[in-house]
């Protein structure tokens, strides 16, 4: 059997699980919210991570039916958190091209009761290159219901600044490559002291993904990030792992 056919059969079966990894105010270290990453429970294989299936989904049109699993499981399972933290869902480009997409989000938010103010959709550039103009009138309607823009991955791909101007973006997240060796790499500061002085001239906020280290915090902080996530604040965990200062209703 293929690895489509069985990803075809993961949906079905429910062996997708949504991940959870938080995401902090860099300033006082608080908790904001989690980004909801996808893992496949394989029955033989063990567990998935998505860069070896997400790609597949997105080939055979699964990630329809995958991203709206994802995007349904993130908003009943955040509505059941502390009133004061969000979630943030990767959508893929691939669903954009859904004309129920807007639908579904809203439909996901309903049924599952989540404030619209507490999602967030991430974005890569890769969305804005095709399709612009829809794509700017779709994310125009995201705002309007209250849902916050994040634009993903920024800094790898063709990272065209007009796409910042010219998007309704709140939030820009960089990119973990520009964080790796952020003491030892001057330039890498300097690209990023460049874009949280953007981000600021654009009334948007950014966050620095991947941070591993203490000084990588620390010397973030100082470059002015607004929000910082990694490893040194959390893996991405199941559910159940994730533990709130007050109690959970799920
Ligand atoms: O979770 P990391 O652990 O390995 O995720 C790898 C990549 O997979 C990231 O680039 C992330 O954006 C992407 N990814 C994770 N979950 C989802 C999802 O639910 N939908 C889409 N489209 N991409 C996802
Ligand atoms: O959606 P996005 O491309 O941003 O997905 C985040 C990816 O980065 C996931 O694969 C997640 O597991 C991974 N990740 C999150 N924090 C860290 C980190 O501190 N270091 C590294 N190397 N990877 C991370
Ligand atoms: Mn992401
Ligand atoms: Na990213």
């Amino acid at each position: 059997n293929t690895l489509e056919g069985d990803l075809r059969d993961a949906i079905a079966q429910c062996q997708l699980e949504v991940h959870y990894q938080p995401f902090v105010d860099a300033l006082s270290g608080a908790r904001r919210g989690f980004e909801a990453l996808v893992r496949w429970r394989h029955p033989t294989r063990g567990l998935i991570p998505p860069d070896q299936f997400i790609l597949l989904a997105e080939e055979t049109g699964l990630i329809v039916p995958l991203g709206e699993f994802v995007l349904r499981r993130a908003c009943a399972d955040a509505a059941g958190w502390p009133s004061d933290l969000a979630v943030a869902v990767n959508l893929s480009p691939i669903q954009f091209k859904e004309a129920e997409l807007f639908e579904m989000i809203g439909a996901a938010l309903a049924d599952s009761g989540l404030p619209p103010h507490r999602l967030e959709i991430e974005i890569t550039e890769s969305v804005l290159l095709e399709r612009g103009s829809e794509n700017h009138a779709f994310m125009e309607r995201l705002k309007h219901l209250g849902i916050e823009l994040a634009l993903d991955d920024f800094g790898t791909g063709y990272s065209s600044l007009s796409y910042l101007t010219a998007f309704p973006f709140d939030k820009i997240k960089i990119d973990k490559s520009f964080i790796r060796n952020l003491t030892h790499q001057p330039r890498n500061s300097a690209i990023i002291s460049a874009i949280v002085t953007l981000a600021r001239g654009l009334d948007m906020s950014v966050t620095a993904e991947g941070v591993e280290t203490r000084e990588e915090y620390e010397r973030l902080k100082a470059l002015g990030v607004n929000f910082a996530q990694g490893y040194l604040f959390g893996r991405p965990q199941p559910i159940e792992r994730i533990l709130f200062d007050a109690p959970v209703k799920r």
